[in-house]
């Protein structure tokens, strides 16, 4: 098995978050402080339009965020279509750590940010509006499959994603952190899987963890996170386990999901890692100390 510690997250700009996070593992730190240092990283990026400032609107022009996390004890936070703030992970986090609450969400999410401390401030940039302005011509609702790496590639579009981080500190405890901009130009209002526990992201100390990607309809009928640590409960490895919760997407709705990109992504207790997608174009990075920047192709079912 891979060394510990180790942090995999999601898609190509799964690297530079894992660098961050790397900071805090390597150094003998939580896994929950890791990986909330290493998803705030895309949050912050002006080039990724599908996480935190900088992300695309919804169809009406805001800037709505989701984002939760979870650490070692199966303690989670959790905040949906969160406005005006640029890191939604660390505000789960205070969710999480200073409510009684699991999950706060649209007005009383910023309320709760602004109160303790963070700031508030337009997300939607002069690209972004453009880009939505743009859409509004034709007001076509149609996702675009593996947009998030797309971007980051010569020639690449823009439309929506997610960074999905999992982490294993040096004690051999296990966090994760889930945060984006959603799906671009969703209705106003619209929660994807992202921010809901079991869904985008699921922790169990015991297990392994998981996080998902994609579409979010599709994974919180299929409470897909929850579904891939649970598989492997029961022995599956994180790949097999992973394949097995995007194949129970398909047989549900088969017509769906030709169209559309689900992604999962998962860790055991021992560090051993996996993913699968529905499509081709899905990535995952690792980090340990044997492999700093590695770049993996998620498997696919088509
Ligand atoms: C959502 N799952 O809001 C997110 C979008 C996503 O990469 O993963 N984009 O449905």
């Amino acid at each position: 098995a891979p060394t510990l510690p180790i942090v995999i997250s999601t898609w190509d700009f799964g690297i530079v978050a894992n660098k961050e996070a790397w900071k805090t593992l390597s150094a003998g730190g939580r896994a929950l402080d890791a990986v909330e240092a290493g998803v705030r990283i895309p949050e912050a990026d002006m080039h990724n339009h599908t996480v935190g400032r900088a992300g695309y609107p919804d169809r009406d022009g805001h800037v709505t965020l989701d984002a939760c996390i979870m650490d070692e004890f199966g303690n989670c936070g959790s905040v949906g279509a969160i406005e005006y703030i640029a890191h939604p992970i660390s505000v789960a986090r205070m969710v999480m750590e200073k409510t009684p609450h699991v999950m706060l969400v649209g007005d009383g999410a910023t309320q709760f940010a602004v109160e303790n401390g963070f700031k508030k401030e337009k997300l939607l940039t002069p690209e972004s509006e453009k880009a939505w302005k743009e859409w509004l011509k034709t007001a076509q609702y149609s996702p675009v499959m593996n947009i998030e790496n797309q971007q980051h590639r010569p020639g690449g579009k823009y439309n929506h994603d997610t960074i999905g981080m999992l982490a294993i500190d040096a004690k051999g405890n296990l966090s994760g952190a889930c945060t984006t901009s959603g799906m671009a130009f969703k209705m106003h209002g619209r929660v994807g899987d992202s921010p809901i526990i079991g869904a985008g992201l699921y922790v169990d100390n015991e297990v392994g963890g998981a996080t998902s990607t994609g579409v979010g309809e599709e994974v919180i009928r299929n409470v897909g996170s929850f579904l891939v640590v649970e598989l492997m409960r029961q022995g599956y490895s994180p790949e097999e386990a992973c394949k097995a919760a995007v194949e129970r997407i398909i047989k549900k709705k088969p017509e769906t999901a030709k169209k559309i990109q689900v992604g999962f992504l998962a860790i055991n207790k021992k560090g051993e890692y996996g993913a699968y997608a529905i499509q081709q174009g899905f990535s995952f990075a690792v980090c340990n100390a044997q492999k700093q920047d590695l770049l993996i192709p998620g498997k696919s079912i088509y």
